[in-house]
């Protein structure tokens, strides 16, 4: 069995958003075999800014699956949690996005990898900077810790804990 290592995005902002987060994380075997897991953060919405807050977390995990299969592997998974279709970047109970697959650079209308807009999301990069901050992405050439000190992370707090002022 060939393994690959996959970074996966995780989101929510419908209905018990950890709840959602944890029975996802719980779900993702045998396909996947989870190696690493960020803190949780919430986080402002990004795109379309008429919706609830999203808690946010990254994992890397191990995988026998092509980039399809695991794809379809983890759409299958957003529907049985009970995701519904919905508007580009709207509400969503779950959504799982693959962000990096070995360094592979695939280009698909089905599946883009790396994740196209993982470079401008704080939601993504703060999360993985915890798990990967020198991961190089493969095409930007540059560390996760580099995109993220490039990157506008107002609004994004850890989860969990509320700061003392
Ligand atoms: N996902 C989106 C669009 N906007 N904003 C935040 N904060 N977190 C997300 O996971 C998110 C988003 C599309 O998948
Ligand atoms: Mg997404
Ligand atoms: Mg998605």
């Amino acid at each position: 069995m060939t393994d690959h290592i996959v970074y996966l995005g995780l989101g929510s902002n419908l209905g018990d958003r950890l709840a959602n987060l944890k029975t996802a994380i719980n779900n993702l075997t045998p396909q996947l075999n989870v190696l690493a897991q960020s803190s949780i953060y919430e986080t402002p919405p990004i795109g379309y800014t008429d919706q609830p807050e999203f808690l946010n977390q990254v994992i890397k995990a191990e995988t026998y699956e092509k980039p399809e299969a695991l794809l379809a592997h983890l759409k299958r998974l957003e529907i049985v949690l009970g995701r519904q279709p919905g508007i580009p970047n709207g509400p969503r109970l779950i959504d799982i996005d693959i962000l990096f697959y070995d360094d592979l650079v695939l280009n698909t209308p089905a599946l883009v990898i790396p994740h196209p807009r993982l470079a401008e999301r704080g939601f993504v990069l703060m999360p993985l900077n915890e798990i990967a901050s020198d991961l190089v992405h493969p095409t930007l050439q540059v560390t996760i810790s580099q995109l993220l000190s490039r990157c506008d992370t107002t609004g994004i707090r850890l989860y969990g804990t509320d700061s003392i002022e």
